[in-house]
């Protein structure tokens, strides 16, 4: 018996999602508005709290158990996110449209294209001030792209059972 990946005795289609993304991007913050009752992992730091090591959220919807996890965003957690994204079914790479792309993003962006998971590109903060989504179109190769705001459910939940529908019809056509 596998103790460390129980599947769902009732039937449920489990699926790990990771979240991706620079420091602010907004990760935490997506998990908690799909799933008000998540786990953080935090610490503070100047101006809020930032993730030390994960967030964790459940969503259910039509037979699926969706695990939702935040990576944290610093570069020297590197370790963290590492065990974190092992066994996922499929990434979220989430880049904040109101700054502009850091090189850590480029980096999370070639190690996700190269890494042979399924994963999409959520354009958050597309409700703050200066943000400016439509320069971001087009920058991530193939990538599937979806404008987001962390703080919309409707949005998030939306966004993240569209690509939860790829993934199931993927394995079922394995
Ligand atoms: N208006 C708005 N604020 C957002 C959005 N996403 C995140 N924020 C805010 O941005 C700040 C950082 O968000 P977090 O969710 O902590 O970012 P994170 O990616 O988890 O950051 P790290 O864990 O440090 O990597 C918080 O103050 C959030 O409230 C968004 O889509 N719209
Ligand atoms: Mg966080």
């Amino acid at each position: 018996m596998n103790l460390l990946n129980l599947q769902p005795m009732n039937g449920e289609t489990k699926l790990k999602i990771v979240i991706f993304g620079a420091f602010g991007a907004g990760k935490t913050t997506m998990i908690r508005t799909l799933d008000p009752g998540a786990t953080h992992i935090e610490a503070n730091c100047a101006g809020g709290t930032t993730t030390v090591a994960l967030d964790f959220g459940r969503i259910r919807e039509d037979g699926l158990a969706i695990h939702l996890y935040g990576t944290p965003g610093q570069e020297r957690f590197g370790f963290a996110r590492e065990i974190v994204a092992r066994g996922m079914d499929g990434a979220v790479l989430l880049i904040d449209v109101s700054s502009t792309v850091d090189e850590f993003t480029w980096h999370l962006s070639d190690y996700l294209h190269g890494g042979g998971v399924p994963f999409v590109v959520f354009l958050n903060h597309s409700d703050s001030p200066g943000a400016h989504p439509d320069a971001f179109s087009g920058q991530f190769g193939s990538s599937e792209v979806r404008m987001v705001s962390a703080v919309d459910r409707q949005q998030c939940m939306d966004a993240i059972l569209e690509f939860a529908a790829t993934l199931t019809s993927r394995s079922r056509g394995r």
